[in-house]
């Protein structure tokens, strides 16, 4: 196994994840300033992105001026694609060198959107997901949880053009919600937020769930 594969992890990885306008950009500062005021070293990111190169791909991920979309097939590369990198410039270094590193989104989003989404075999996901990442995996996902509707209420009322994804039917929505929902029911690693009350109540419950989890690792 290369080095770049390899992580000697001291650090902690955490995930937030959940369908569209969820509510995991706001909630990601949360959980950073949360981590930060107990004095810990926190490397916040997100996915697809996170470095230079991924970003690029996130660009040509997200577009909605694109003549054609993208198969399947493509798609499902470009996010593997992104995630290689930053693994190998952001996520690895961080963790070798003790930070904690919370990432809005990493692979569940990839077994929701491509899987559940858009109908890629769970298999094939997981044979790019072993590659890329090889054991690595998050020690935390904080399943952020809304139905559809309200999450498409909560997108349209930040007023922001909608990327490639946005614009799907809330069909491919509610398939996306079931592929995580159905995800975090197998994994202890998940803890699913009811993300439909105010913010000071969700942010209550993530840190009740951070205060849990990270008492138990110490
Ligand atoms: N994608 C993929 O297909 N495969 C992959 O492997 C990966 C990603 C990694 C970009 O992700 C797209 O990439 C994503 C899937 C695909 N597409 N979609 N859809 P992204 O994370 O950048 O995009 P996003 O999910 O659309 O994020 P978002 O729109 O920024 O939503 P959010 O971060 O979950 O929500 P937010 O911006 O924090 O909150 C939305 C609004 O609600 C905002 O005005 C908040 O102030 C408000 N809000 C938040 N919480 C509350 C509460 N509790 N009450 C009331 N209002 C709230």
């Amino acid at each position: 196994m290369s080095a770049e594969t390899q992580t000697q992890r001291c650090g902690r990885f955490i995930t937030l994840e959940g369908g569209e306008g969820v509510g995991k950009t706001t909630n990601v500062g949360f959980v950073c300033d949360w981590l930060s005021a107990r004095g810990l070293e926190v490397v916040r990111t997100r996915e697809p992105g996170g470095t230079p190169g991924a970003e690029a791909i996130r660009e040509l991920l997200l577009d909605p001026s694109r003549d054609a979309p993208w198969c399947d097939d493509a798609e499902l590369l470009l996010v593997f694609a992104a995630r290689a990198q930053h693994l190998a410039e952001q996520i690895r270094p961080a963790l070798a060198r003790g930070a904690w590193v919370v990432c809005d989104r990493f692979t569940d989003a990839t077994f929701a959107y491509q899987g559940g989404g858009r109908g890629v075999a769970r298999e094939r996901i997981e044979t790019l997901e072993q590659l890329v990442q090889q054991s690595l995996q998050p020690d935390l996902t904080l399943l952020l949880d809304v139905p559809v509707a309200l999450a498409a209420e909560r997108v349209s009322g930040r007023g922001a053009p909608l990327d490639r994804f946005e614009q799907e039917q809330s069909t491919f929505f509610e398939s996306v919600r079931q592929a995580y929902l159905e995800r975090a029911a197998r994994s202890e690693r998940f803890a699913v937020i009811d993300a439909r009350p105010d913010l000071e109540t969700v942010q209550q419950a993530i840190g009740d769930c951070l205060r849990e989890r990270v008492a138990a690792w110490s």
